[in-house]
C-alpha cells in the first residue's frame, strides 16, 4: 500500500503497530519515522491525509468486516530513539574522550568487567514543559509502580500521587500482582487500585522495561495513554511517551523529587515519607556506594518537609515478621562459598519457604545478609519461584559488575545489584549462572 502512495513523506515511514478498538470501528497505527520533528509530523500529516484511500483499499482485502475501521495515527517514538541513542554511542567511540555527561563516581577506575554505556538521556528541563503539559491535560493519572514493587518504586508512585491529590487530580496508584503487603505502612497505600475505571495518562516509577508491569503490561502498551516513563536504571528501554531517566540519582524517588521541584508543584508530608522511604530504602539504609552528597541532602529536606526517619527506619528494618526471619536463617545454613570466598551463594526453595511459613514477598531482605560476608566480591541467591521458574539476585562488590551476570538471562539492573528471572528449574539456573559467575571471577 505503501508503495501506491505518491506522497513523498509518507515513505519515510514504517508501521510499527496497528490496534483496533474492541468494536473495530477505530483502529491505533503507530507509526515509526526518522528525520526532524517536523519531518516526522509530515509523515503523520500524509497519512492522515491518504485516510481515505487507505481505508478503501483495506476494505477490498478485509471483506468479512462490515464496517472499515476509522484509521488514528499516532508518532511511535521508541525507534527514533534508539537510532539516536545508538548514533550517540557511536558518536562516543569515536572520539574517544571523556563523555560529557559525568558518571557516578564508584564507576570510575573501571576494569574490564564493566561496560555500563554513558547514555545521554534527555534531561530533565528537556522534559519538564512536557510532563506538565501531560499533568495539565489530564484529570485521571495511573500512577504504576513495578511487580514484586520495593518501596523505591511504590514510593515514588504514592508519593507522587500525594502531590496529585493536592493539586485536585484524581490519582490512581497501581501495582501489578502480587499485592506487596510488606509495604503496607507506606502512606497512601490503602488508596491502590486494582483497576481504574478511568485513565487519562500513566505514569511508571522505577521500570526499566514494560516486562516489569506483570499482569498490566498490555495496559502500558495499548498506546491509549500517554506514559510518563520516571526511572534511574541506566538499562531504562525508554518505552515512554516521555521519559525521565536520570541514572546519577540514587533512587527514583531522587528524580520525582527533582521533577516535583523543577514543576514547582506541593510536597506534602505524606509525599515527603514515602519519598524519604524510597532513597532510605534504594541506599540500603544510607549504606550503598550511592549514598551521595546530594541524597543525604535530600534526607534533610525531607525530615523538613515532614518524614519522620526514627518511624520510616523502624517500618523499614526493624518491622519483621517471625516467618522472615526463620526463612533467612534457612537461607544462610544454605550458605556456600567459593573461590576463596570471593563467590557466595545461597537459595530459597519452595520446600523452605514451607519450612519458615513464608511467602515469596518475605525474601527481598535474604541478599543483603549473603552481601555481608567479608571476603565476598559476587553474591548470588537463587530463587525457586516455580519448577521450571527460577529468579536470581546478585550483588557485587569491587570491580564486579551485577548487571554482568544478569544481562546474559535477560535481567538487568545496577552495577551493585542486579536481578533475572531463568525459565529453567533450580539446579539447571545454579549451573548456568555460577558458572558463568566462576569464570568471571577467574578473569578478573
Ligand atoms: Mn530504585
Amino acid at each position: 500500500m505503501r508503495s501506491s502512495l505518491k506522497d513523498p513523506r509518507i515513505r519515510l515511514a514504517s508501521v510499527t503497530e496497528v490496534r483496533p478498538s474492541p468494536d473495530l470501528r477505530s483502529a491505533i497505527v503507530r507509526v515509526s519515522a526518522l528525520g526532524t520533528d517536523a519531518e516526522r509530523e509530515a509523515v503523520i500529516a500524509g497519512l492522515r491525509h491518504a485516510e481515505g484511500f487507505l481505508r478503501s483499499t483495506l476494505g477490498d482485502r478485509l471483506e468479512n468486516l462490515k464496517n472499515i475501521p476509522r484509521l488514528r495515527f499516532v508518532l511511535d517514538d521508541s525507534i527514533a530513539y534508539a537510532v539516536r541513542v545508538s548514533s550517540m554511542l557511536r558518536e562516543l567511540d569515536a572520539s574517544a574522550t571523556p563523555p560529557a555527561a559525568p558518571r557516578p563516581k564508584h564507576s570510575s577506575g573501571d576494569t574490564g568487567m564493566t561496560a555500563t554505556p554513558a547514555v545521554a538521556w534527555p534531561g530533565l528541563t528537556d522534559v519538564a514543559d512536557d510532563v506538565r503539559r501531560i499533568i495539565d491535560s489530564s484529570h485521571d493519572i495511573v500512577c504504576m509502580a513495578h511487580k514484586d514493587a520495593d518501596a523505591d518504586s511504590l514510593g515514588s508512585a504514592l508519593a507522587f500521587a500525594a502531590t496529585l491529590r493536592a493539586i485536585g487530580k484524581a490519582p490512581h496508584p497501581v501495582v501489578p500482582d502480587p499485592v506487596p503487603f510488606t509495604l503496607d505502612y507506606l502512606p497512601g497505600y490503602e488508596t491502590l487500585e486494582r483497576e481504574p475505571e478511568r485513565i487519562d495518562a500513566i505514569f511508571t516509577f522505577d521500570c526499566a522495561t514494560t516486562g516489569r508491569f506483570g499482569e498490566k503490561r498490555g495496559l502500558l502498551e495499548s498506546g491509549r495513554f500517554p506514559v510518563v516513563n520516571i526511572d534511574h536504571h541506566v538499562s531504562n528501554s525508554a518505552y515512554g511517551s516521555v521519559n525521565l531517566i536520570q541514572p546519577d540519582a540514587s533512587a527514583t524517588g531522587q528524580v520525582v523529587f527533582r521533577l516535583l521541584r523543577t514543576l514547582g508543584l506541593p510536597i506534602p508530608p505524606e509525599a515527603a515519607t514515602n519519598l524519604y522511604a524510597a532513597l532510605l530504602t534504594d541506599t540500603g539504609g544510607f549504606r550503598h556506594e550511592n549514598t551521595t552528597e546530594e541524597a543525604l541532602r535530600l534526607a534533610a529536606e525531607l525530615v523538613h518537609l515532614g518524614a519522620d526517619p526514627a518511624w520510616i527506619a523502624l517500618k523499614s528494618y526493624k518491622s519483621r515478621a517471625v516467618s522472615t526471619l526463620r526463612l533467612e536463617a534457612l537461607a544462610v545454613a544454605a550458605m556456600r562459598t567459593e573461590l576463596e570466598g570471593r563467590l557466595v551463594w545461597s537459595e530459597v526453595t519452595r520446600g523452605m519457604l514451607d519450612e519458615a511459613g513464608a511467602s515469596w514477598q518475605e525474601t527481598d531482605g535474604i541478599i543483603d545478609v549473603l552481601q555481608t560476608v567479608d571476603t565476598m566480591t559476587v553474591a548470588v541467591l537463587f530463587k525457586e519461584l516455580q519448577p521450571d521458574v527460577t529468579k536470581i539476585s546478585v550483588r557485587t562488590r569491587g570491580d564486579a559488575d551485577a548487571t554482568d551476570l544478569c544481562s546474559p538471562f535477560g535481567g538487568g539492573g545496577h552495577r551493585r545489584a542486579a536481578g533475572a528471572e531463568l525459565h529453567a528449574p533450580l539446579a539447571v539456573a545454579q549451573e548456568r549462572v555460577l558458572q558463568l559467575a566462576r569464570e568471571r571471577l577467574r578473569a578478573a
